[in-house]
């Protein structure tokens, strides 16, 4: 058993607080890992309010990065002292993640969401000996260690900096997949990209990556929006200040984009961002709504040859994915630590109200080392 110091959030729209739990030891095909640093991400906040009805008391944190401390009986995708980042999880079996396609596993929710093992247990208590749940995107990694799966981490090189790798985890696997993987834009096409957020961002230095001539970001402050442009947008629009349809159709010659994609989870947005196409043009959906949000599309929009498509966790095969996307940045050609700040783990509340008033792009917290652990 592993006594943790983790961030835990009682009640619905409650407050992050550190508390000291247990964690038990690995199962055969589990993995404990000493988190370097975890990213915040939307996802997480949607969950403390319970948009997404994950059991509470839970430990949330699902962009997490460290090194390998001990592994179970039959694991043997990593041993101690790798350095990993945590991704999502799937179950391995279905036909979608037969065909490489995790991030339609059937058992998405379940794995992800439930809170516990695919068995319903969860590894983690309070000082009380109550459950707290333990295994949100098997990790709860808003700790200093977290439990994975075997199938959910990623090893990546030691030379790299470990405790701000984690939101390749999620975060940024998703903008840049959605790019790089999903829409699959050919060099010298042209792609808009609603709403510069850390997804956003990191779909626009993908875009860079595979040669899209026209970059258009739209978003309503004007900061995110000059970093777009350092990070490869060619043309940026604020939403508030002008029409982003016709902006985007202006730029592109009056034909509208071949490839759009909605980051906002608003469904004005999804609307604009379909509106924005050219004929045959395809919009990639990954903003996260409150279930049950619906959207308005003009039918005969659609009927001429025009695609929406939701895309989760950028389609990656994060085994694959994410050990590319560090070689990117090695060689500077996708710098998503520009997106980052780190925060003490200790400030996780300071993390939480920044990324919701928009200070920050990409909250990282580090935990601290408690005295004899
Ligand atoms: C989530 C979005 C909702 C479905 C699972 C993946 N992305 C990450 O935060
Ligand atoms: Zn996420």
């Amino acid at each position: 058993m592993q006594k943790i110091n983790a961030a835990v959030v009682r009640e619905k729209g409650g407050a992050f607080t550190i508390e000291c739990l247990s964690l038990d030891e690995p199962r055969e095909d589990e993995v404990l890992v000493r988190i370097a640093g975890v990213g915040m991400c939307h996802t997480d906040l949607v969950v403390r309010d319970q948009y997404f009805p994950t059991p509470l008391p839970a430990v949330l944190g699902h962009e997490g990065a460290g090194i390998v401390e001990r592994v179970g009986a039959k694991v043997t995708k990593v041993a101690p002292g790798d350095h990993v980042v945590l991704s999502f999880a799937s179950c391995g079996k279905c036909t979608n993640c037969r065909g490489g396609r995790y991030g339609y596993c059937i058992e998405l929710y379940g794995r992800n969401f439930s809170g516990g093992r695919p068995d319903g247990s969860s590894p983690c208590c309070d000082a009380h000996g109550a459950r707290v749940s333990g295994c949100f995107f098997a990790q709860s990694s808003f700790g200093d260690f977290a439990l994975a799966g075997e199938a959910n981490v990623v090893k990546i090189p030691a030379d790299v900096p470990v405790d701000i790798m984690g939101p390749l985890g999620c975060g940024i696997q998703t903008g840049a997949g959605a790019v790089i993987n999903a829409l699959r834009p050919g060099a010298g096409t042209s792609i808009a990209v609603f709403g510069a957020g850390s997804v956003g961002l990191a779909a626009v230095m993908a875009a860079r990556v595979v040669g899209c001539a026209t970059i258009i970001v739209v978003d309503l402050n004007d900061d995110r929006l000059a970093l777009a442009r350092d990070l490869g947008a060619t043309h940026t629009v604020n939403g508030g200040r002008e029409n982003p349809v016709e902006a985007i159709q202006a730029v592109t010659g009056g034909e509208g984009a071949q490839y759009s994609l909605e980051c906002t989870g608003l469904p004005k947005v999804v609307r604009q961002a379909v509106d924005s196409l050219r004929l045959t043009g395809v919009c990639g959906v990954i903003g996260v709504a409150p279930l049950g949000t619906e959207i308005a599309l003009d039918m005969n929009g659609i009927l001429f040859g025009r695609t929406v498509r939701g895309i989760i966790e950028g389609d990656s095969v994060p085994d694959v994915f994410i050990p590319q996307l560090v070689e990117l940045w090695r060689q500077g050609r996708f710098p998503f630590d520009r997106l980052i700040r780190r925060y003490p783990l200790e400030q996780i509340e300071d993390a939480a109200a920044d990324s919701e008033a928009g200070r920050v792009l990409k909250a990282v917290l580090i935990p601290g080392r408690a005295a004899g652990r």
